[in-house]
């Protein structure tokens, strides 16, 4: 089984892309492999409960999270998940996670995915990907790195990694709506005007977890 994660909204935002690609993919067969799809809250203590639990309950294979990186113009693989949060906005309980992510924790993961096999496959599908050293020092990065923790020491034959998408082309378009209305910066001073349209990143998400899981069952024969 292969389990995709996505991100409800977060900092004032009523959608992410993320959750509406896991909801699309749940159900599908990827390679042979049933995909389900379970979407996280914006919340650092419940991501740090559920994600081992569902990790120990369902058994996944492979395990692709996803969340969204506002001004990203393409599908960002990410490589690392460190050991470190710096919450700039607070989580959607309220909490800023400045700190370790995990305290005995250690100080990084590199991903198990296959990076480089799931970019190509994106990019044979026609679509913009590329590899990325951080995944920042939010919700995501925290995801990425309490299930790469959970899978070193409970798990080792699952593979895990973390992809970030752009925003939804409506979500930019409600943006500018909104600076507009705001008022405060000049338009073009702004730095997160990438989108990219559902179908697409579906279909790069895809690619990428066909190619991953191709690899995945050539390591395990
Ligand atoms: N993006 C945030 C958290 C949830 C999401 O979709 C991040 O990059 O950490």
């Amino acid at each position: 089984m292969i389990l995709v994660t996505g991100f409800q909204g977060y900092g004032g935002r009523s959608a992410n892309p993320s959750e509406r690609v896991a909801r699309a993919l749940d159900g599908s067969r990827i390679g042979g492999a049933r995909v389900q799809a379970r979407i996280l809250p914006v919340d650092f203590a419940a991501v740090c409960r559920l994600m081992p639990d569902m990790i120990d309950a369902e058994g996944p294979r492979l395990i692709l999270s996803l969340g969204l990186w506002p001004g990203e113009p393409m599908l960002r693989i990410e490589r690392m998940a460190s050991n470190w949060s710096w919450f700039e906005l607070p989580d959607n309980a309220g909490h800023r996670q400045n700190g370790r992510v995990i305290a005995d924790g250690p100080d990084g993961y590199l991903t198990t995915l296959p990076a480089d096999a799931m970019q190509a496959a994106v990019r044979a599908a026609g679509l913009p990907c590329r590899q990325s050293g951080s995944a920042g020092s939010y919700l995501c990065n925290a995801t990425a790195y309490v299930t790469l923790h959970h899978c070193a020491q409970r798990h080792p034959a699952t593979h895990a990694g973390f992809i970030h998408l752009p925003y939804l082309p409506a979500q930019v378009a409600e943006l500018q709506d909104q600076i507009a209305i705001d008022g405060a910066v000049e338009a073009h001073q702004r730095a997160d005007y990438a989108s990219m349209h559902l179908d697409d990143m579906l279909t790069g998400v895809r690619a990428a977890l066909a190619a991953a899981w191709t690899e995945s069952q050539a390591q395990a024969t």
